[in-house]
């Protein structure tokens, strides 16, 4: 059985809405990283670090998935092969995207979605560990559903500084993919930034790049394809289902 590996960024949901980081007007643009991106900052300012992460939470119930997540949700319907899905971004367009077309990674053996830096609609005790659903502002009166103290609860987001989530699973199927293909990331921010080099060197999979301009690691990759992801993610994976 083949493995697919599919890294998505920021890119993949610009065409619905969310802004990215890097791009101008992206969410560096008006936040410094320092301010709202690091345990420091939450330590320091945790009502500018819990109000940047409300607003963006609360956009998530205005936002849908456009073409390229749907694309994407129907090619990992239709594969008999291993996909796994991983993204560096905290919307929850893919999960809206493979409802609309009945698809689930719970429900699908063959499909694993993971979110790398975290999820907008969990928070996460700081003291426990443990994991919420949350829909809902964090103020920092919030009391935290295991402690049920005020101010332990955060954004269920990886930071600067923080080690992504599920990298043993990830690694496993960087080194596993017959196929990686890259969508919607500048390649700025490590590790993900490096899964790349991680299939050339230590994998065996075929390396694609789908992004609106060529990334920082965009010579690294075998395969090319620039544009709106609306147009080149649809494009690239019907050619490859052909
Ligand atoms: C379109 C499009 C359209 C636009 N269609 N495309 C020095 C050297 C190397 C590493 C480090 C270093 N100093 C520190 C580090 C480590 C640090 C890091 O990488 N820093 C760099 C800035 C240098 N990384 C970390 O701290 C990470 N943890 C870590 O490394 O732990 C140790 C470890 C060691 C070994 C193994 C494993 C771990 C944690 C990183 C956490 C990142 N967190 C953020 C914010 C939180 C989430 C949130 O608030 O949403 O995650 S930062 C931000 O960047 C966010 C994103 O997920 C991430 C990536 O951004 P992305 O998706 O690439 O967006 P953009 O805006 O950069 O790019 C968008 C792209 O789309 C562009 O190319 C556009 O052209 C394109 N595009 N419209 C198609 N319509």
């Amino acid at each position: 059985m083949k493995t697919i590996a599919i890294l998505t960024g920021a890119g993949v949901s610009a065409e619905s809405g969310l802004s990215t980081f890097r791009d101008n007007n992206g969410l560096w643009c008006n936040h410094r990283v320092e301010d709202v991106a690091t345990p420091e900052a939450f330590a320091l300012n945790p009502k500018l670090v819990q109000d940047f992460y409300n607003m963006r939470r609360a956009q998530l119930k205005e936002v849908r998935p456009n073409s390229a997540h749907l694309a994407l949700a129907k090619f990992v319907a239709a594969q008999k092969h291993k996909v796994f899905l991983i993204t560096q971004n905290v919307d929850n367009l893919h999960e809206q995207a493979d409802k609309a077309i009945g698809n689930s990674a719970q429900d699908n053996p063959y499909y694993t979605l993971i979110h790398m830096h975290g999820e907008l609609r969990k928070a996460r005790c700081s003291v426990s560990d443990e994991v919420f659903e949350w829909d809902d502002d964090i103020t920092t009166e919030t009391r935290c559903s295991c402690c049920n103290l005020p101010g332990r609860l955060r954004p269920h987001i990886v930071w600067f500084g923080e080690m992504p989530l599920h990298m043993d699973l990830i690694y496993h199927a960087l080194r596993d993919c017959d196929l990686f293909i890259s969508i919607g990331t500048s390649g700025n921010v490590y590790p993900a930034a490096g899964f790349v080099q991680e299939v050339r060197m230590n994998g065996k999979g075929h390396t694609v790049e789908l992004n609106m301009e060529p990334s920082s690691g965009h010579n690294i990759f075998a395969e090319k394809l620039y544009g709106p992801a609306t147009q080149v993610v649809p494009k690239y994976l019907a050619k490859i289902a052909a």
